[in-house]
């Protein structure tokens, strides 16, 4: 849990936190859709975090989809449009770039936008604790049927107006409260190949349910294995769990630096200050994360990529 809170010792001290980057080997990220935001993809929580009249996280939930699932189903294919036609940014590029220079380092993220595989963050150092817009499993729990990398958009026929473009500076009707959804019946969205008879759903991971058993171990088991010198905690809120709890998990006391960056570093609820050693950081991810991992990744090429 957090604790209270001020404004640390080391807030924007770039100096100071290159001297700990410079003694560190094992680093922990734990991302979130404040990393995305350079990229053009709304955030959770605060202004953005509505979609139509409806507050995006009461629309992440099984009950949600078991009550509307074409409501459900045209905010997520939605947010894959949207996902797709956004570039990774210069933040997931440094983060990619940081992966390949430090074997240590392990970057959990809670976003599922895909952007960060797409940054050719290394494989084996990305674990995506919500899963990903872009699986597509069965709503029968029992069933286990699974599709990895659909791409598709529209994601199906019936969905097609949440794959609309518009002229820019015009709203997308889909996106206006005040224009009624078009009746979409429900047995127009696709159901499962294998069991037939449960509803395909975006394979994210919902509020109540349980993140990947097998992803969870082998993160305890990489935090476990030795010291961690330093959590940086990218563009999250830290209120959803079990992501929130990695900075703490994963702290040796006198040791770990759990390094804040944030746009509204300045403000109490978005900063970890627990010890002397932690660092704050407000600002943009996307401008502050080339910035800060420079020593180790060196300077990005013009477009914010490092290859
Ligand atoms: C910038 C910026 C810029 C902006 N640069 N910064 C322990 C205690 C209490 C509760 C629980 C607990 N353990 C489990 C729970 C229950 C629940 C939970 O955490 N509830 C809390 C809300 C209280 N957790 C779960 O249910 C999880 N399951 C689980 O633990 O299973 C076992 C279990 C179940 C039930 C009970 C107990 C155990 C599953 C959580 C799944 C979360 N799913 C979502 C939707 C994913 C699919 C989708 O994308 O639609 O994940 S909800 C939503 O929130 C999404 C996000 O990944 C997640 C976190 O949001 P995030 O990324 O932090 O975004 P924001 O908007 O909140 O913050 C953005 C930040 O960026 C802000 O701070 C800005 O300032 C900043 N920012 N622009 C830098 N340019
Ligand atoms: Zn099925």
């Amino acid at each position: 849990m957090k604790a209270t809170l001020a404004i640390p010792k080391n807030y924007n001290n770039v100096a100071a936190f290159h001297e700990k980057l410079a003694a560190s080997k094992r680093i922990l990220a734990v991302c979130g859709a404040g990393l995305s935001a350079a990229s053009g993809l709304p955030t959770f929580r605060g202004a953005g975090g509505l979609w139509r009249n409806y507050d995006a996280t009461e629309l992440a939930t099984p009950g949600a989809f078991r009550q509307d699932p074409v409501l459900v189903w045209l905010f997520y294919a939605y947010r894959r449009h949207m996902a797709l036609k956004a570039k990774p940014n210069a933040g997931h590029h440094a983060l990619a770039a940081l992966a390949k220079k430090m074997p240590e380092f392990l970057c959990l993220s809670q976003n599922v936008d895909n952007l960060h595989p797409r940054a050719n963050h290394p494989d084996d150092q990305l674990k995506l604790l919500h899963g990903s817009l872009f699986d597509i499993k069965c709503f029968n729990k029992s069933c286990g049927w699974i599709e990895h990398h659909n791409y598709a958009d529209p994601f199906c026929p019936a969905l097609v107006a949440a794959s609309e473009d518009v002229e820019p500076g015009k709203a997308l009707p889909l996106l206006d409260p005040k224009q009624k959804l078009a009746k979409i019946p429900e047995s127009e969205l696709p159901k499962c190949p294998s069991c037939k008879t449960g509803l395909q759903r975006p394979g994210v991971v919902w509020f109540g349910e349980q993140l990947d058993e097998q992803m969870l171990r082998d993160i305890d088991a990489w935090i476990d294995r030795h010291v961690v010198d330093m959590v940086l905690v990218i563009g999250t809120s830290s209120v959803v769990y079990p992501a929130a709890g990695y900075a703490e998990k994963a702290r040796t006391e006198g040791h770990t630096s759990v390094v804040t960056v944030n746009l509204d570093a300045a403000t109490p609820e978005n900063l970890y200050q627990l010890e002397d050693e932690d660092f704050a950081f407000a600002g943009d991810a996307v401008v502050l994360l080339p910035q800060l991992l420079e020593p180790v990744i060196g300077p990005a090429n013009g477009d914010g990529t490092y290859e």
